[in-house]
């Protein structure tokens, strides 16, 4: 693993880029077609489609007809546009209400701008192009002012600008470092900020790819094969890119409340009494949980939907115990099947021929935990069905989440994947894995989480997953994998998780206190600090790596630990507002401040801070022994959670922060809704009171569990409040018939001076006053 310095040898003589780069020959002739333009050029077909008024899909075959057909994850279709269309000599012109793509013809050149004319992408010297009479490549124009952000799941700063990314699934044990690269997801998509504005290029190509954003003059993308096959969105929030982008790939369904509470895992729980035991000391020691992780020791010799009966005496009564006890079981299930003839698994799906193969009809066999194994073949429509069927041995046994782990696929050998020559099936479309690798994780997804839908007749799946592309976020919930027990990592994190958002991935997290490697009490304090507020929360760790749990390093760590899991549950109506938000529009639930503050450049590569829906501001501590930190807060005026003190934003502040203590700001003006663990408590609007402001905020609730929401049967209240001489205006607006079962609906107004409230013609004084909050009772 660690290099010598024969590495960088003067003899090793560095590749000669773009040595064999062939442009697109010259446009010959132009034609119309639905919602955008066919253009013939010398050797091939390059189509420009308007998907809406906003986006553009631009389309380049270097060797035939361009082919309309997409990935998978392109669900969204071709809405109705207004297209205008001029040519005129070496010029031709197509635009809707937002976008302009210009094409010049000889040499072929796009430039599309936006509707005030600002050119998003440009092309100058270089166009696009291909090489070795495969890979395919586009060059764009890189301003000054260009920052890039998204690519998913990556390493580093927030900001891309300066790095090369690759887009190919793989099972990275070690290490996480800056430098690595490719990690478990491929997102190929990214957002470009520039000057306050956004827009966002999602390159829809399943071969390995590149995205070059290290020069000055130009970035570029690149695939090793297929088409030259890319969306443009025109912003101009990135928002908006957000939007558009998951208006193409998908939006996360709404999650399981469970889902979103707190997760204990371990490498592994090995036994139906150590999982007991364990939810029992959850109990006793008070600390909410929602759901236990059984990592591959549950079952028998690595056998997907198996327990081992030995060390699983009764899963059953296990799971329905831990029911009761509000705790929900989540199996891993990985694909690789263990060739065993007498395993219902493997003999169900050689004799249906459900596994992946060579062309020349041989199985392709692969070693993973269960021995040599084989793989089903996720591209196939029948094979994706049979496997979500599969999981009615979970369902059945009252298992409502699955965990798909080693879906890069990973595969024990020197390539750590599958033979690139296996050719999918594609459902009738066969393709190389070399093709579609990046695509086997989402597709186990698809078939994972359709399985589980259909089997729990009503109630939402819950569904975690290590590897995916674009639209994974339609089933499942991510977690990057196997970091370690580093101050680093933890810093890492945040970075990562907040780009994955952007990537139109809301829903994922890091190992809360790493998975390799020995945490330690300080670290697991701040790492769980941070976790409440990722959007995915869950301890998990190595196989002899010391104990994580939340008590593991002593009574002192725990009362933390436990407040900031606690923490968790107050926040929850907030948190699943903001999910609903995530599923309604894409935007994320943990949010980088570009995202609120775009024209900001504090912003711009601010990777230790994060926001909550749009007005709460996380600053963890992520090294050791530091009891104070800076923190950046941008425009308004912002109030300490902990403490109630005003800040003045638009400037740094040294805040402190002893181990006890997570700093979170939030904007005075605005509102944050707080619940209770379990129960149905009193659910308490917070207003961080500042004259002469006005804020909107939408409260989102349902049973959290099923799908009746999709019924209607929800309840969203769109609040307005607006405060003035010590007055709080109030409105609200409700939809849906879903009847929340909070015992009281109170109002906190958090403010020094006296405060009434006004709803309607009605004047309301508080009930009371604590630290400075006016309580007042709405119903
Ligand atoms: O090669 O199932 O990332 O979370 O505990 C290791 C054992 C396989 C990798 C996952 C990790 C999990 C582990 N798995």
């Amino acid at each position: 693993m660690n290099d010598t310095s024969f590495a960088i040898h003067p003899g090793k003589s560095r590749k000669i880029e773009n040595s064999d780069y062939q442009e697109a020959g010259d446009v010959l002739a132009i034609e119309e077609c639905r919602n955008g333009l066919k253009a013939r050029t010398e050797t091939g077909e390059l189509r420009i489609v308007f998907y809406a008024n906003e986006i553009v899909r631009i389309t380049m075959n270097f060797f035939g007809e361009a082919d309309a057909g997409t990935s998978p994850a392109v669900i969204g279709g071709l809405q109705e546009v207004k297209l205008e269309h001029y040519e005129s000599g070496d010029q031709a012109e197509v635009k809707t209400s937002c976008l302009t793509v210009k094409l010049t013809k000889s040499p072929l050149r796009i430039t599309v701008a936006d509707a005030e004319g600002r050119v998003l992408a440009g092309e100058n010297q270089k166009g696009m192009g291909y090489k070795h009479s495969k890979e395919v490549i586009c060059f764009k124009n890189m301003e000054e002012s260009d920052q890039f952000y998204g690519f998913g799941e990556k390493t580093g700063f927030l900001n891309k600008r300066g790095e090369k990314l690759v887009m190919w699934n793989s099972d990275v044990y070690a290490p996480h470092n800056p430098e690595t690269d490719p990690l478990y997801q491929s997102i190929p998509f990214f957002l470009t900020l520039r000057e306050g504005q956004a827009h966002g290029i999602f390159f829809d190509n399943t071969f390995r790819a590149e995205f070059d954003m290290r020069g000055d003059e130009f970035y570029s993308f690149s695939a090793d094969g297929g088409q030259l096959d890319y969306y443009l969105m025109a912003g101009p929030s990135p928002k908006d890119v957000i939007r558009q982008y998951t208006s193409l790939t998908g939006r996360m369904p709404l999650p399981a409340k469970w889902a979103i509470g707190y997760h204990q895992s371990r490498y592994s729980y090995e036994s139906q009494q150590e999982v007991m035991e364990l939810a029992a000391a959850f109990k006793e020691k008070g600390i909410p949980l929602d759901s236990i992780h059984l990592d591959i020791h549950y079952m028998d010799e690595y056998r997907v939907f198996t327990f081992d009966r030995d060390k699983f005496p009764d899963p059953e009564k296990m799971i329905s115990d831990l029911k009761e006890m509000g705790i929900h079981i989540v199996p891993i299930v990985d694909p690789g099947v263990k060739e065993d003839p007498e395993y219902m698994v493997y003999k169900q799906g050689i004799q249906e021929d459900l596994f992946c193969k060579y062309l020349e009809g041989n199985v392709y066999y692969g070693d993973v935990w269960p021995g040599n194994s084989v793989f089903p073949d996720f591209t196939s429509k029948k094979v994706r069905d049979w496997w979500g069927s599969l999981h009615s041995y979970y369902t059945e046994l009252g298992i409502e989440g699955i965990w798909n782990d080693m879906n890069e696929p990973a595969v024990f050998n020197e390539s750590k994947t599958m033979d690139l020559k296996v050719m999918h099936d594609n459902d009738g479309n066969p393709r190389t894995h070399k093709e579609l690798h990046n695509l086997y994780g989402l597709l186990m997804g698809k078939s994972t989480y359709e399985g589980m839908k259909r089997n729990l007749k009503g109630k939402r799946p819950f569904l975690l997953t290590r590897a995916g592309y674009s639209g994974v976020q339609r089933y499942a919930a991510v977690w990057t994998g196997d970091n370690r027990s580093f101050w680093e990592h933890l810093q890492m994190s945040l970075p990562m998780v907040m780009n994955l958002g952007v990537s139109g991935i809301p829903f994922s997290g890091p190992d809360v206190g790493g998975f390799a490697h020995d945490s330690n009490g300080e670290l697991l304090a701040r790492w769980t600090q941070a976790g409440a507020f990722t959007p995915f929360f869950r301890n998990h760790s190595v196989l002899g790596s010391a104990r994580q749990e939340p008590w593991a390093f002593g009574e002192k760590y725990e009362a933390i630990i436990r407040k900031y899991i606690e923490l968790r549950y107050t926040w929850m109506p907030h948190l699943y507002s903001l999910f609903a938000e995530a599923h309604k529009e894409g935007t994320p639930v943990m949010r980088p401040l570009f995202l609120e503050f775009p024209e900001d450049e504090h912003t711009w590569n601010l990777s230790d801070q994060f926001m909550i829906g749009d007005n709460v501001i996380i600053a963890p501590i992520m090294q050791p022994g530091t009891f104070h930190r800076a923190v950046y807060l941008p425009e308004g005026m912002w109030t300490d959670y902990w403490t109630g003190s005003t800040y003045e934003g638009k400037k740094h502040h040294l805040i402190k922060a002893p181990l006890e203590t997570l700093p979170i700001f939030i904007k005075k003006g605005t509102m944050a809704a707080h619940g209770e663990a379990g129960a149905a408590g009193p659910l308490t609007l917070h207003l961080y009171y500042e004259e002469g402001s006005e804020c909107s905020y939408t409260l989102y609730e349902d049973d959290g569990e099923t799908f009746a929401y999709e019924e209607g049967e929800y309840r969203e209240i769109c609040f307005k409040v607006k405060c003035e001489e010590g007055t709080v205006y109030l409105n609200s607006a409700i939809a849906g018939t879903y009847e929340p079962v909070w015992s009281t609906v109170q109002l906190a107004v958090h403010s020094r001076e006296n405060v009434r409230l006004k709803i309607g013609s009605s004047t309301l004084l508080p009930e009371k006053i604590e630290e400075g909050r006016h309580y007042f009772i709405l119903s």
